[in-house]
């Protein structure tokens, strides 16, 4: 029998009955069901997910829940690609990874429109998830992973972004917004750090949750290795009324692909994530795409996630 290493407590407890949603949970035929945005609306829980076609395309589901874990999809998809007008040429090649962030009475939703022009970012809004209103795209090419923080600030609406250059690699950026469709006032705040497990990518994953020690952004980071890339979780703590100063940036990892369905799939070892809820009794669900083909789900602690901020931290640039 293998011999059993130290144990060390998991920051992020995984449910036991991962993976939460499957290609099989949903009763239109999809390849995969990942990378989803979740919200509490009401009394339940809103999931909206990305799923591949058989053309290697994907489009967004979505799925909801009484109690967070187990869930159940609707019978017809959230959102496919426009069929007229701007969106329509943007949005030809799917629609990937949606964020929700609630904001005043609506909930902003984020996605990556995919097109022979690249990856941008689109932004709509619903106030009940049945109709949803695609207002404008907010990034140019090769600029996804959009977060946008659910308050407004005294410089405006703040979002994190992810732009990509040569010689800025994808690092994560603020900006601003007087109303949510133009950006600017941009600068770069996290960056990835040489031989660390987020060298090569950082991107921002879930919208920042706000506690009483700042904004928790949970973020993925990539490693490349001669066996391909790994996708992990990591996390950093933003000031509250100043969300471009950083408090700390964990060296640490939070969550790593480790279950069988995280490290085998349509892409292998990945865990990404676009959505946590924080609980009232001071937990955190975060959701993730195990290896960009299931849905899972697990739970971990406010003061965790801060303590491995303040007191494990990497210089953040
Ligand atoms: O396959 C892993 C991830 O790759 C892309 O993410 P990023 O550009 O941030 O590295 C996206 O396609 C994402 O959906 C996917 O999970």
């Amino acid at each position: 029998m293998p011999k059993q290493g130290p144990i060390v407590k998991p920051i992020v407890k995984r449910y036991k009955k991962n993976p939460i949603l499957t290609k099989q949970d949903v009763p239109y035929p999809v390849e995969t069901v990942h990378n989803a945005g979740v919200v509490k609306y009401q009394n339940s829980y809103i999931m909206l997910f990305r799923s591949h076609l058989r053309n290697g395309r994907s489009i967004i589901g979505m799925a909801e829940s009484n109690d967070g874990y187990f869930f159940t999809v609707r019978p017809k998809a959230f959102l496919k690609p426009a069929s007229e007008g701007i969106f329509a040429e943007y949005e030809e090649f799917g629609l990937e990874d949606p964020r929700i962030t609630p904001l005043d009475d609506s909930y902003l939703i984020t996605y990556s429109a995919y097109s022979r022009h690249g990856v941008r970012i689109a932004l709509a809004k619903t106030k009940d998830f049945q109709h949803i209103e695609r207002i404008a795209f907010i990034t140019q090419a090769d600029n996804r992973n959009v977060v946008i923080f659910p308050q407004k600030f005294a410089e405006g609406y703040v979002r994190l972004d992810r732009p990509h250059t040569e010689i800025s690699p994808w690092s994560i950026w603020i900006s601003y917004s007087p109303d949510l469709v133009h950006w600017g006032n941009s600068k770069v705040l996290i960056k990835p750090l040489p031989y660390h497990w987020d060298e090569m990518k950082i991107g921002p994953g879930a919208p920042p949750i706000k506690t009483e020690y700042g904004w928790l952004n949970i973020f993925h980071g990539v490693f490349k290795t001669m066996a391909g890339s790994v996708y992990r979780l990591g996390v950093a703590l933003h000031q509250l009324d100043d969300p471009a100063k950083i408090i700390g940036v964990s060296d640490e990892w939070i969550l790593q692909p480790d279950d069988l369905w995280e490290v085998v799939g349509y892409v292998n070892n990945v865990v990404f994530t676009c959505g946590a809820v924080p609980e009232d009794d001071g937990t955190v669900k975060i959701y993730w795409g195990g290896a960009d083909t299931v849905m899972c789900v697990g739970t971990t602690n406010i003061k965790d996630l801060v303590d491995m901020c303040m007191k494990k931290s990497r210089p953040p640039l």
